[in-house]
């Protein structure tokens, strides 16, 4: 029994220990494969991939090895997603496409924490298969992965493609891309799309462009018990920033790209974030009505070197607690170190724009196999597990499950600031101890014959013990 094993964990080593592990930063994806800033430790969890969400938290004091390092490996979306194009395998580097929208709000606007990847939720850029969620996830949608009354895997949505479609006053069953999104009670649902598309808003029939940033005003908003958007006012949506504005305010923040150029154009807006420490100003709808709309935070699709912009004294380069997210004009590239990752090469900075973004208190305590997939039999050791975790100590439960892994469960009282949730009916312990920040261990012995999954879950001794996120090699 699983917390049995929690239990027996605890009672071995409940010390005091390490401070919170919990840190005030962003929630991001990049456009392009990146590697982070520190190489992690050497781990395969350096390479972060579009359709990986990251965690970089920089202080004051570690801005000189300030580094985004990988919160949502795919191999865990692979978990908490299941088998979903059912092909028998959990193993699917491609799931998502990419991650091109992120909306944490656990810790904003429910004024609680931590984020967490049950908490999050984001949009993808390729529809997720069908065969465990009994509803979709489209690049329409916003949503997370969760576990209800339909077992685990299942999509639970923030905003679902239908709303949008209905506040953009476009024909049912319309299909859009949404690239970016901000949302909070008092201001509503900030978000941009990544095609230009006939709609028929507040103002009537209008071309959207990807680069407009639009809102649904709070008043056109209906939201489930738990500040999720139940529904909408048909029609509702206001441009608050047309593409022409934003193209004005990236003119006159004067940043460079990843070559050293300056760039003049928004093109698609990508990220979007609200910035409460800057001022608020109103825009007037063509139905007269007064939008508040907050200095927002954002990402252009020019914008190589993961440059982040504010709208804030009409354009200027987003400032992290280690300075400006980007380089001005006329002094070098925007090498994308600013935002946690490697410069491509000498005086070239990295590929990526921001994908998407999200203010958020969270950990990183996560897990890779370097291998997916394993024959049987394989020797001990044929591959191994990288982790990465915020604890001194920690050790890695595993389990020999069936074809198909059996449900979650909440962990509670345990693991409240890093994945809630614990794998597997019986999970034991099978390695330990693993030092922090970084490392590495050897896979088990498959026997002949075994057709089955393989999972493993980490567990760091923090003041509680704190769960990493799981993987699952296919046998
Ligand atoms: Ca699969
Ligand atoms: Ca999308
Ligand atoms: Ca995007």
């Amino acid at each position: 029994m699983n917390t049995n094993t929690l239990l027996t964990l605890t009672a071995l080593f409940a010390t005091g220990a390490a401070a919170t592990a919990q840190m005030p930063g962003y929630l991001l994806t990049y456009s392009q494969p990146e590697t982070t800033f520190s190489g992690s430790g050497g781990t395969v969890l350096a390479t972060l991939r579009p359709n990986e969400i990251s965690y970089f938290a920089p202080t004051s004091t570690t801005c000189a090895t300030a580094s985004a390092e990988k919160w949502l490996p795919h191999s865990a979306s692979n978990v908490l997603a299941g088998d979903e194009n059912g092909d028998g395998l959990y193993f699917n580097p491609a799931i998502f496409g990419s991650i091109d929208a992120l909306l944490a709000h656990n810790s904003t606007a429910a004024g609680i924490g931590p984020d967490h990847q049950r908490s999050t939720f984001w949009s993808v850029s390729a529809p997720m298969g069908n065969a465990v969620s009994t509803s979709p996830f489209r690049p329409g949608d916003v949503a997370r992965i969760v576990r209800n009354g339909s077992g685990d895997g299942q999509v639970e949505y923030f905003m679902r493609q239908e709303l949008f479609v209905q506040a953009l006053g476009m024909p049912v069953g319309s299909l859009i891309d949404i690239d970016a999104i901000a949302f909070n009670p008092n201001y509503g649902v900030f978000f941009s799309i990544d095609t230009d598309t006939l709609a028929v808003i507040d103002c009537g029939p209008t071309l959207i462009r990807d680069g407009d940033v639009l809102c649904i005003p709070g008043g056109a908003l209906n939201y489930t018990p738990d500040l999720r958007i139940a529904g909408v006012m048909p029609s509702s949506v206001v441009v608050v920033h047309p593409e022409a504005q934003m193209n004005a305010f990236v003119a006159n923040v004067h940043v460079t790209n990843r070559f050293g150029a300056c760039i003049s154009l928004a093109v698609d807006v990508e990220a979007l974030e609200i910035d409460f420490n800057g001022p608020t100003t109103t825009v007037v709808s063509c139905s007269g009505i007064v939008v508040p709309v907050p200095t927002l935070v954002f990402s252009v699709e020019t914008g190589t070197g993961a440059s982040l912009l504010t709208t804030q004294a009409f354009g200027q380069i987003y400032t992290t607690p280690c300075g400006p997210a980007g380089t001005s004009c006329g002094w070098g590239p925007t090498l994308g170190n600013q935002m946690g990752i490697s410069p491509a090469g000498l005086g070239l900075g990295a590929a990526s724009h921001i994908n998407a973004l999200s203010f958020a208190r969270s950990c990183t305590n996560v897990l890779q196999p370097q291998l997916h997939v394993l024959p049987s039999p394989a020797p001990a050791g044929f591959t191994a597990i990288d982790y990465h975790s915020p604890f001194a100590f920690n050790v890695a439960l595993i389990e020999l499950v069936s074809p198909i892994v059996p449900g979650s469960f909440n962990a509670f009282p345990w693991s409240q600031l890093c994945f809630p949730d614990i794998y597997a009916p019986s999970i034991t312990v099978y390695a330990w101890p693993l030092w922090g920040p970084f490392g590495s261990f050897p896979t088990p012995a498959i026997p002949p014959l075994f057709s089955g999954k393989l999972l493993f879950q980490n567990v760091g001794f923090g003041i509680n013990l704190e769960l990493s996120t799981p993987c699952v090699l296919d046998i």
